[in-house]
């Protein structure tokens, strides 16, 4: 079975998506996502200009000597541009040899090894009432798991709370869980770590008083600590039992880690921006987290992030795979794929895509009672309509940054 076509389509319906289709010479299709927020078209030219030559003739079926290739004749490794090009061609391989052998993709990948993925969705509020009726409408959308991030008094906006977004989609609509901007260039922030340090515990403190102490809650310091202000936080949430705490610090100093890890019992989730076990190879090893944060469309691919679970598991560390808005409906379907199939899942994010992203792409996986499942189509389960995808041109769009008072950008 030879690959005989790759497309890379970039469509915006309700944000940027870049997403790789192959087609082979008996006609199965197969898709990967490629989308890097606020960087897309770094990886379409990637793709474009120096993957797709190289893909036209290959045998579909060799997922693993394909990513070898991929990774190694390129000689400059790593890199999220890089490992998201492998990703989808990894990830777009599995789909087609899922539908070759008319089996789902967790299948392939050994089987189920339960029947539902845990999910946890992201509740948020300016103050702590509208955090309230932000946790109680994540309830009521069955969510039994919850991420919680509140504004803090004397900061005018700050990551993760959907009331201050201010993206606007194609027609005017307001898109909550997206923190990327569209328009020529970013928004900016402020941050200041001393009155998030004071605040943060009081807002654990009010919901679980209002919520009990059942309610697992997960939290996102988006890197934004150093080490010893990181320990700091993840000390004084003790009190409160978070299931996570999450990007204490910017990761890319992994023994930074060893110093938060002395001094708190908050379990600790890293690795959104990682994009290889290399990135993860000291906190795993020396037990420094507790969940791998990685998405399957940054990491190299199912294959790749398989890897690095693989090698997690030895350690009791498990999954808590990315799955924001900027995952496409393709890259979630290859983490419930992979996290149904894998011993070590621990728990999966998942924030819903807006009603014309659900048209452009076609999807098959469940959402019941707080798990998601991804389905039994042969394959990843997602089929992508290309005139719908037509309809939306790319937009250009920005992640934001930070300032502190004095005008120091400080880490986002
Ligand atoms: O800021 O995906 O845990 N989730 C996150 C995300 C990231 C965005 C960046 O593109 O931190 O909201
Ligand atoms: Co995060």
């Amino acid at each position: 079975m030879i690959i005989d076509r790759a497309e890379v389509i970039v469509t915006s319906p309700d944000r940027n998506f870049v997403t790789l289709k192959l087609t082979t010479d008996e006609g199965h299709t197969g898709l990967g996502d490629a989308t890097l927020n606020g960087r897309e078209l770094a990886v379409v030219a990637y793709l474009q200009d120096h993957v797709v030559p190289l893909l036209l003739g290959r045998d579909a079926h060799r997922v693993e000597d394909t990513w070898q290739f991929l990774y190694r004749s390129a000689y400059w490794r790593r890199g999220p541009v890089t490992m998201a090009a492998i990703a989808a061609v990894d990830t777009a391989l599995w789909d087609i040899k899922g539908k070759a052998a008319g089996m789902p993709v967790y299948q392939l990948l050994g089987g189920a090894c339960r029947s539902g993925l845990l999910a946890y969705g992201h509740a948020s509020g300016k103050d702590n009432e509208e955090l309230f009726d932000s946790i109680r409408s994540h309830q009521e959308q069955g969510y039994k798991a919850i991420r919680v991030q509140t504004g803090v008094p004397g900061l005018k906006s700050i990551y993760g709370i959907a009331s201050n977004a201010t993206y606007e989609a194609m027609e005017g609509v307001r898109y909550d869980h997206e923190p990327a901007q569209r328009g020529a260039l970013p928004n900016e922030e402020d941050w200041d770590t001393r009155s998030y340090l004071r605040h943060v515990p009081t807002v654990f403190e009010a919901v679980r008083n209002e919520f009990g102490p059942e309610l697992p809650l997960l939290h996102d310091a988006h890197h934004r600590l150093t080490p010893i202000q990181a320990a700091k936080l993840g000390k004084s949430l003790e009190p409160f039992d978070l299931f996570w705490l999450e990007d204490v610090s910017p990761a890319e100093n992994q023994e930074a880690l060893r110093l938060v890890r002395q001094h708190t019992t908050t379990p600790l989730a890293i690795g959104e921006i990682f994009n290889t076990v290399w990135d993860y190879q000291q906190i795993i090893r020396e037990q420094l987290i507790d969940y791998v944060r990685s998405a399957v469309t940054h990491t190299g691919g199912i294959s790749h992030l398989k890897k690095v679970l693989d090698y997690a598991s030895q350690y009791q560390i498990k999954s808590g795979m990315h799955g924001p808005t900027d995952i496409s409906p393709v890259g979630m379907a290859a983490a419930m794929h992979l996290g149904l199939s894998i011993h070590n899942f621990g728990i999966q994010e998942y924030m819903q895509h807006g009603a014309k992203t659900d048209q452009v792409f076609q999807q098959s996986f469940t959402w019941e009672g707080g798990y998601l499942h991804p389905g039994d189509r042969p394959g990843l389960g997602v089929e992508l309509d290309t005139d719908e995808a037509g309809k939306y041109p790319y937009v250009q769009a920005y992640l934001p940054y930070n300032r502190l008072a004095d005008g120091t950008v400080h880490d986002w």
